[in-house]
């Protein structure tokens, strides 16, 4: 007879069988999606303690529901340039997962958005958004438009086509996008404006990041960074750490970005580095957050040019160089796989204590894998960023509610949901086994949550 010990072991077995399946399945259905595999393993692979104590997951087929979008709209987005010439971009949205609420994600503006952009996205929104606690599904959108270079007219005139073809499959209670990569407040407005006009009704609810006079949260714009940081620092905290007099690398100089070095630097910490697409700037005496806002949020330029504002500091073409910093925290906050296994050897022999995922899967799984390994406190993007989506969350219930909250009340919450989510995945981890590794400990937590609503709802 087998020892109980064996039994798991085969079962373990079993899972781990099944689920290198399901992710064959996945490959063959989306070939050439890269991204898209690549989250879905990460997720799968770390579920599988969970399907082993609970089978029902696999005989209720949770899991080959999860990984197929509900829905997957892609469009044309024509529109003419300030040369009078008509230009043709492609406008995506998936519809992910409405098990806890209506859809909810990002839009990302940027030459590399394809479907396994999108869909990657799409997929870590779902699991993002059950840990916050809040209702909200799993979406995500965006279009291969390149804003760089634009005018504000182009801008405007691209959001208005793109929200002509958007504005079918959205609404407050059925699918709610916002920001994410190229798409901020300006983007918003002239979006919300043309859904505005094409409904006939003001359904403030139906995007979220709007401006503050017509419908949008305060604490939003800083939700994400701050989320980020907050998250961190619980859990510097547990092993007697804090972000007081660290030194600090933070990759972008973006909204999350931005926003994650203020509150940094607001706890203590002294920012080094920050970044774009082009290069990395390095402030041995600590960045001047005034100079990179004034550079990035006000005169669209690129990071090089805060050289010039602060002659000790120097600018390195090349922005994963920037890992080369040695740094106590790295706050990666730019995009996916920006951070991978060179770059992960490097921060850990400069003696990195903490790394927390800002942007969507920046680091790449070697990397990640070498983190969890040397011991490095790793907070992972679906726990450490679901701050911004979470605060998205808030300013629906405002609009619902048709009130407006203080920024207090608003960073409160936010703290509050950012702690939750921390107690959360460290639960999980600990629960399965695996004490402190958050990457598990966040996909089960919001696994656990979506597929129980999925069971209960029925076959769908
Ligand atoms: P922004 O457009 O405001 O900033 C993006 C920053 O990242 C810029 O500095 C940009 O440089 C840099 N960047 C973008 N693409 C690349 C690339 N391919 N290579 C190198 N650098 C790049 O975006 P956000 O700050 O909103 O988003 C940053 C990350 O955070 C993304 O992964 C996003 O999905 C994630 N995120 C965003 C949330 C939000 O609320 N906005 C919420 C949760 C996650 P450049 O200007 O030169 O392109
Ligand atoms: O990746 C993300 O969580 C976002 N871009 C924010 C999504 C949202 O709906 O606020």
């Amino acid at each position: 007879m087998k020892t109980l010990e064996e039994l798991q072991e085969t079962q373990t077995q079993h899972v781990n069988d099944y689920v290198n399946n399901l992710l064959e399945t996945v490959e063959s259905r989306n070939p050439n999606e890269l991204e898209f595999q690549q989250a879905v393993k990460e997720v799968l692979d770390s579920l599988v303690p969970v399907l082993v104590k609970n089978p029902t997951y696999i005989q209720k087929g949770v899991l080959e529901r999860i990984i197929e979008p509900e829905r997957m709209i892609t469009f044309r987005v024509p529109w003419v340039d300030d040369n009078g010439k008509v230009q043709v971009n492609r406008g995506f949205r998936v519809q992910f997962n409405s098990a806890i609420g209506p859809y909810k994600g990002g839009i990302r503006f940027h030459p590399s958005v394809n479907a396994s952009i999108v869909k990657f996205l799409g997929f870590e929104q779902i699991f993002k958004n059950s840990l916050t606690g809040q209702p909200i599904g799993g979406g995500k959108g965006g279009s291969d438009f390149d804003p760089k270079g634009k005018s504000d007219m182009e801008i405007m005139r691209f959001c208005q086509s793109f929200m002509t073809e958007l504005s079918k499959y959205i609404g407050p209670d059925t699918d709610v996008p916002a920001g994410d990569i190229g798409v901020g407040a300006r983007e918003i407005g002239y979006m919300f404006g043309q859904y505005k006009k094409i409904k006939g009704a003001y359904e403030a609810g139906v995007l979220t990041g709007k401006g503050i006079g017509y419908g949008g949260s305060l604490g939003r714009k800083e939700a994400t960074g701050y989320g980020t940081v907050y998250f961190v620092e619980e859990m510097l905290k547990d092993k007697g750490h804090s972000f007081d007099q660290s030194t600090v690398v933070v990759s972008g100089s973006g909204n999350v970005s931005i926003y994650a070095m203020e509150k940094a630097m607001q706890l203590g910490a002294k920012v080094v580095a920050c970044s774009d697409s082009s290069g990395y700037i390095y402030d041995p005496n600590g960045i001047n957050l005034d100079t990179v806002k004034q550079l990035k949020e006000v005169d669209n330029k690129r990071i090089h040019e805060y050289v010039k504002e602060h002659p000790g500091a120097s600018f390195e073409i090349g922005c994963s160089g920037i890992w080369s910093v040695p740094c106590d925290i790295a706050l990666p906050c730019a995009t996916q796989n920006e951070l991978d296994k060179e770059d992960a050897d490097i921060l850990v022999s400069n003696g990195v204590k903490a790394v927390g995922e800002g942007a969507n899967m920046p680091s790449s799984q070697e990397a990640i894998d070498i983190f969890l390994e040397k011991d490095v406190l790793f907070a992972p993007a679906k726990a450490a960023n679901a701050g911004g989506v979470a605060v998205s969350a808030l300013e629906m219930a405002q609009n619902s509610a048709r009130i407006a909250w203080t920024v207090e009340e608003v960073d409160e919450k936010l703290q509050e949901i950012m702690k939750n989510i921390y107690r959360k995945s460290l639960d999980q981890s600990e629960a399965y086994g695996v004490p402190g590794n958050f990457v598990v400990g966040a996909n089960i937590a919001g696994f656990v949550r979506v597929a129980d609503a999925m069971i209960e709802q029925g076959v769908i």
